[in-house]
């Protein structure tokens, strides 16, 4: 990517040493009456589209409605967690390529992202757990992905915080270690994207509301929004937590719930965790921020909504079986909580490439694992796009599958889902 003058070291070395205001990282614009590409949604999925579209393919009249302010949505609502030790081959191959694109994302969109590769440990309470983590290890280490089985005494010496005794009402019987894992800044993948998709020509439109989209014949023609009607020959729904209302509008019909999934972040505290840990029987997941903060993260809300806000009963439970895992933190003290949502398939894939619609295109039912896979699913939303072939990586998440029956099993390996 070229660097535009205002970020060369001269331009911070002056506005360092003179106080000069900072440039807007991505400008705003009036709409134009058409684009070649209309994304909606201005979440780290759209901004990727959006970057790829203009950085590898040249496509760079392309317009991202977003209805709030980019990133308000998922991208930032989410625990940042990044890791590829799904338990399908495509679940796999999909997300270490993102996990690959992570890796090289600050170089590539000079904007540092602050990925962090400090491991991500799941532990097993019951033989089944540890049966499926076994079978994950080895589906990952067939696709190359560093995973592996540990036992107790392994895990006190990964994270000494940990209580691997007998005490506990579930003790630990092991875990599946993934050394690539880690934590990344949620805020900063999206502002990086933002400009460098700002930087290639494309129009970043926030507070703008996809009200209709338009269909011709089978056909779609563009949208309709609060600012006023877009034509455009090419719509990819992007949203998360309203994906399938968007679709609506296009009349498709996708099988997504939303549920809300809440986390917490608490005080500051010295560095002492340096693994992502993760409790499926427990429901929870803990890691702590490059600022000394610990994030919780917990399961889903039991029962679908639309509510961003936070609940005294996710607290209760998420620092009752934070405290089963690790007693030491007993006296820390949560400063915030949130919720995002999350689009919810029967298999707990996602849902990619085509619609029955022609030019509609959906990057939709992200579930709880939507933050980790935002640069490849940008990379393959904008191949498919530019070149009107389906990517590999994404043919099996095509939303024909759900009516011919090749469902991608992914729960044992989303999140706390299991
Ligand atoms: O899939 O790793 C994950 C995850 C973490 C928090 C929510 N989902």
């Amino acid at each position: 990517m070229t660097r535009p003058a205002r970020y060369s070291a001269y331009g911070l070395a002056r506005r360092g040493l003179t106080g000069a205001a900072w440039p807007p990282a991505w400008r705003a614009h009036e709409l134009r009456p058409s684009y070649d590409v209309v994304i909606v949604g201005g979440g780290v999925h759209g901004l990727a589209t959006a970057h790829y579209l203009a950085a590898k393919h040249g496509i760079t009249n392309v317009a991202l409605l977003e209805r709030g302010y980019l990133g308000g949505g998922g991208s930032g609502r989410n625990t940042a967690i990044i890791r590829s030790n799904y338990l399908t081959p495509e679940g796999v191959r999909f997300y270490d390529r993102s996990l690959t694109l992570y890796e090289s994302l600050a170089a590539d969109l000079n904007f540092n992202v602050m990925f962090s590769q400090r491991g991500h440990l799941t532990l097993a309470h019951s033989d089944s757990a540890l049966r499926t983590m076994r079978w994950r290890a080895e589906v990952n280490k067939l696709q190359g992905v560093d995973s592996e089985l540990l036992d107790p005494a392994e895990i006190a010496g990964l994270v000494p915080h940990v209580d691997v005794s007998d005490q506990p009402r579930y003790p630990i019987v092991g875990g599946l270690f993934h050394p690539p894992g880690g934590i990344v800044r949620h805020d900063a993948v999206v502002w990086g994207y933002a400009r460098a998709a700002d930087a290639n020509g494309v129009h970043l439109h926030q507070d703008t509301e996809v009200v209709g989209i338009d269909v011709v014949d089978g056909r779609v023609r563009g949208v309709r929004t609060n600012r006023g009607p877009i034509a455009a020959p090419v719509v990819v729904n992007c949203t998360a937590g309203w994906s399938s209302l968007v679709c609506e509008l296009a009349g498709v019909e996708v099988p997504i719930t939303t549920y809300p999934l809440q986390a917490a972040v608490t005080e500051p505290v010295r560095p002492f965790l340096d693994t992502v840990v993760v409790s499926g029987t427990l429901h929870v997941y803990v890691s702590q921020t490059d600022r000394g903060e610990l994030v919780f993260g917990a399961s889903v809300d039991p029962y679908p909504s639309y509510s961003t806000r936070g609940s005294l009963e996710f607290t209760e439970g998420v620092a009752t079986h934070v405290l089963e895992l690790m007693p030491a933190l007993a006296k820390l003290r949560v400063l915030r909580q949130w919720a995002g949502l999350c689009d919810m398939t029967p298999d707990f894939s996602p849902i990619m490439g085509r619609t029955p619609v022609d030019g509609f295109y959906v990057d939709i039912g992200w579930g709880t694992y939507g933050f980790k896979a935002g640069p490849v699913a940008g990379e393959t939303m904008a191949e498919l796009v530019a070149t009107g072939t389906t990517p590999e990586l994404i043919a099996a998440f095509d939303l024909a599958r759900f009516a011919e029956g090749r469902l991608v099993g992914e729960r044992g390996a989303a999140a706390v889902g299991h």
